[in-house]
Parts: C-alpha cells; sequence; structure tokens
C-alpha cells in the first residue's frame, strides 16, 4: 500500500511539474518561454497599439533578449504575406531623450539589436520598430502606423484554468 501510494505520488508531481511548465495561451496567441505573443494584423500608431494590447490584457512586445528578438522574426518571415512590415515594440525615450525604458514597466533596456547608425531620430523618434526582414532595430516617430505584437508575461499555468473550471 505505501509502495503504491509512493508510486501514485511520483505520477501526481510528474503530471503537475509537467502541467505547471505549460503556458496556456488564449486562441491565436502563441506561447514562447513562459509569454504569450499576439501578432496584431492592424497598422497604427504606437499609442494606438498600446492601447489595443491593454485591452487585451497585454502590453506592446518587450524583446529582452536575442533569443526573443529571433523567435519574433521567425514567425514574421512565416506569415511574411500577412505582415509586410516593421513591429512596434513597448520601449520609448520619450521621458528623456536617449534613456530607452518599457513603457509598462519603466525598466531600462539591457538588450538591443539596433541597425546600423540608429538610432538617429533624436528628439524626433522616440519609438522602437524591428524590422521584419532582419530583425534589427530602429528608432522612428511614435505617430507613424505600423504594425505591432502583443505580449502577456508570466501566463498562468494550465493547472490554474483548470482548476477554475473546477470552481467555475
Ligand atoms: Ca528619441
Ligand atoms: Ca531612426
Amino acid at each position: 500500500m505505501a509502495a503504491l501510494n509512493f508510486v501514485l505520488s511520483v505520477s501526481l508531481l510528474i503530471a503537475f511539474g509537467i502541467r505547471v511548465g505549460q503556458a496556456d495561451c488564449p486562441d491565436e496567441w502563441v506561447q514562447y518561454q513562459g509569454s504569450c505573443y499576439f501578432f496584431v494584423n492592424n497598422y497604427t500608431t504606437w499609442h494606438g497599439s498600446s492601447k489595443y494590447c491593454q485591452s487585451q490584457n497585454a502590453e506592446l512586445v518587450a524583446v529582452e533578449s536575442q533569443d526573443e528578438n529571433d523567435f519574433l522574426l521567425r514567425y514574421i518571415h512565416r506569415f511574411r504575406c500577412a505582415f509586410n512590415s516593421q513591429f512596434w515594440l513597448d520601449a520609448t525615450d520619450m521621458i528623456l531623450e536617449g534613456v530607452w525604458e518599457w513603457a509598462q514597466s519603466l525598466e531600462a533596456l539591457t538588450y538591443f539589436n539596433w541597425g546600423p547608425n540608429e538610432p538617429n531620430g533624436q528628439l524626433n523618434e522616440d519609438c522602437i520598430v524591428v524590422r521584419d526582414d532582419n530583425g534589427e532595430w530602429n528608432d522612428i516617430s511614435c505617430t507613424d502606423r505600423r504594425y505591432f505584437i502583443c505580449e502577456k508575461k508570466n501566463v498562468p499555468s494550465s493547472c490554474v484554468s483548470d482548476a477554475d473550471q473546477v470552481i467555475g
């Protein structure tokens, strides 16, 4: 009996462990390393993009590593026909020129992927887009229109949504 209990506990732990590791993304969102991403097929300003993401309980994408930049670029290339354009990031230097922060957290950027001679916009270019062809970044005017990607960070695991279903 004790042995059976042990086997059951281990099985439950393994099942639980596997489920905890999985993120649960809404339909049409893509999961990558603890975040869900939504590639929005809508061409608008940085503020408009940011507002839209917030309406989805998300933020404009914060790209914090080469890994994440590479993932986004791979995805953009897969859907090249739908998204033949650059994408807004959540970063801005509108508060203090030359000091780039993520708008959502106000944390300073630690990873950059500037293209050659960027950023070059000074006070006229306070928002960042990622290029769809090579993933390099460019500062441009926040009132320009571009496509964008929303990101939900630290999304709840499947077991949480399962629990919700049981309670609900
Ligand atoms: Ca600027
Ligand atoms: Ca620029």
